[in-house]
């Protein structure tokens, strides 16, 4: 059993996309056993419960729900900012991507040189003026580095991540905006075809020893359609041609030694869209594997 102590919150919002039910993903993650689970690996376990989202929805500002996004977020960045400061592990159930506009915008306050890594299908670097949607789940990681619309950047009263700290896995549906703001940026990308040519035992050991050489504590957003597409159906933007469980199990495994984890995200389980609750067992199991599982 580990020492350090675990915090969790749960964030059940859906305002960052159109699909209903991802609200439901603390619940379901929850009925999954996610508290159980945690309990098996570390001897002090605190769940916080549920952040009860605002409920100004609507556009306003040219944002898609970003009162109801701004208001909750700004709940969740004082939770994450204060469990660090108490030395915890926090983990943010979402809910949505949004919800890590509150994560992030939390790990920096507490740590202006936090790492990130963003283990997504999408970089969520969009911006109100590149997104081809409109929905703030895919502008989270934009606004951390300080891009983008000013009611979201308002968000980050410690500061903003440092882009040469953020590493992208699993990148594999990616808009122009993005593509642009990668490059301008020098994002470290690591999408399919690298991870495909390479093995993602090699690929994790290089973004393990990048983000090692910057950092000690490294934040990971972990979006369940991160995942191929016909491993994961509970979740509202499903991409082909992901990694499979077991390469993520392998990735978040290399994770756990590298002991570099300081906070976690686990987003975008949809329940309502689920068979029998899988997506968010799945999670269950990654996020294990995440905090160090062994099976001896
Ligand atoms: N890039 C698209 C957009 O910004 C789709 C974002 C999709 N979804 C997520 N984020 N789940 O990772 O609209
Ligand atoms: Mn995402
Ligand atoms: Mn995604
Ligand atoms: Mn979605």
């Amino acid at each position: 059993m580990k020492n350090k102590t675990i915090s969790v919150i749960g964030v059940p919002m859906h305002f960052g996309q159109g699909i209903g039910g991802v609200d439901l993903g603390p619940q379901a993650l929850r009925h999954a056993g996610f508290i159980d689970m945690l309990k098996t690996l570390y001897t002090t376990v605190i769940d916080k419960g549920d952040i009860v989202p605002s409920t100004a929805s609507g556009k306003e500002d040219g944002l898609q729900n970003g009162r109801a996004i701004v208001e909750t977020t700004n709940e969740v960045r004082d939770q994450v900012y204060e469990m660090l400061t108490e030395g915890a592990l926090p983990i943010t159930l979402g809910g949505d991507h949004s919800i890590a506009l509150g994560t992030l915008a939390g790990v920096v306050k507490h740590d202006p040189n936090v790492g990130v890594i963003w283990y997504d299908a999408h970089p969520d670097l969009n911006t109100d003026e590149t997104s081809p949607s409109g929905n703030i789940h895919g502008m989270p990681l934009a606004a951390g580095l300080g891009i983008g619309h000013e009611r979201l950047k308002s968000l980050f009263t410690g500061g903003f991540i440092k882009p040469e700290n953020v590493v992208l896995i699993a990148a594999r549906s990616i808009d122009e905006g993005e593509k642009k703001l990668i490059r301008e940026h020098g994002i470290q990308t690591y999408t399919m075809p690298y991870i495909n040519e390479k093995g993602m035992a090699a690929v994790m050991q290089e973004a393990i020893a990048y983000l090692r050489a910057k950092t000690n504590r490294v934040h990971i957003s972990f979006d369940v359609d991160s995942l191929d597409a016909r491993e994961v159906v509970g979740t509202g933007t499903r991409v082909a041609a992901g990694p499979t469980y077991r390469e993520t199990e392998l990735a978040f495994e290399m994770l756990a030694k590298s002991e570099l984890i300081t906070s976690i995200d686990v987003v975008e389980v949809n329940p309502l869209l689920d068979e029998q609750n899988k997506t968010a067992e799945i999670a269950v199991a990654l996020t294990a594997s995440l905090l160090g599982k062994t099976y001896l």
